[in-house]
């Protein structure tokens, strides 16, 4: 994926140079979503929605994909953030997804994509995101915190994903402001939500934590509650469901 995507980013480099991107991202308004992750340390679990047409793991998930009208539908039902998939190649995302969103939609956009370039961070803000996703498994601890810093710079919320201690503990060496747990294994794609779990009492209280990949149920949602668990991030679920407001409600334990 790393590989692709960096393939894919030189591409669009060249034909959109940095410093076009860069000068369209700098003149945006910072103040948009400031102080965004202290939202998801107020009492409740706080959803994130996912716009996703298809994973690696499990093919296309839904045929008809109506993003705007997916996103508008989460909007309604008051989520704290919407994630947008924008990676093509393993996920069928698009940047014009994000563009277009922003335009209709004033809740807060997460870019969804493995960030490895500092172009993919102007372009997210320059598209309309308030957040941008960083996986501490693919960068170096040089880029993360050069990333942590330009997504600062440019009032963007980096949402920092691990997977178990190890990368835990090299998110928690930078000033991370809020913290994903990814529930899936990369390498295996199985789903274990006690990653979760077990990582929340690693975590100081103050970071907010999103519990990312393979919830399922209301159940499962109130499990993470009680552990301490700040938010979920929800794709599949809800993409799969024909009456997401409700879903979205039932979610909200
Ligand atoms: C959503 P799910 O199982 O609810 O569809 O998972 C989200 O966690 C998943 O899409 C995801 C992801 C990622 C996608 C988590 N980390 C990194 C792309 C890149």
């Amino acid at each position: 994926l790393v590989k692709v995507t960096t393939k894919r980013i030189a591409a669009e480099k060249a034909q959109i140079p940095l410093s076009k991107l860069q000068a369209k991202a700098e003149q945006l308004p910072v103040q948009k979503h400031s102080s965004l992750s202290k939202r998801f340390l107020q009492p409740g679990l706080h959803i994130i929605g996912e716009v996703k047409h298809s994973s690696p793991s499990k093919g296309t998930i839904v045929n008809d994909f109506p993003y705007l009208q997916i996103a508008t539908e989460y909007q309604a039902a008051n989520v704290d953030a919407i994630s947008v998939l924008t990676e093509p190649d393993y996920f069928k995302g698009d940047l014009k997804y994000l563009q277009e969103i922003s335009k209709q939609v004033r809740t807060p956009l997460l870019r969804k994509d493995f960030t490895i370039d500092p172009y993919m961070i102007y372009q997210a803000k320059s598209a309309g995101a308030s957040l941008i996703l960083l996986i501490v498994a693919i960068l170096s601890e040089r880029q993360l915190a050069d990333y942590l810093k330009l997504a600062k710079r440019l009032g963007l919320t980096a949402l920092v994903e691990v997977h178990d201690e190890s990368e835990l503990k090299r998110a928690l060496n930078q000033e991370v402001e809020l913290l994903g747990v990814n529930n899936r294994n990369l390498n295996d794609f199985s789903v274990d939500l006690n990653n979760s779990l077990r990582l929340r009492n690693l975590i100081p209280q103050d970071i907010p934590m999103i519990a990312e990949s393979g919830i399922k149920t209301t159940a499962d949602a109130k499990k993470l509650k009680d552990a301490g668990i700040n938010g979920v991030l929800i794709g599949e679920t809800l993409m799969r469901s024909t009456d997401k407001t409700e879903l979205i409600k039932q979610f909200k334990v």
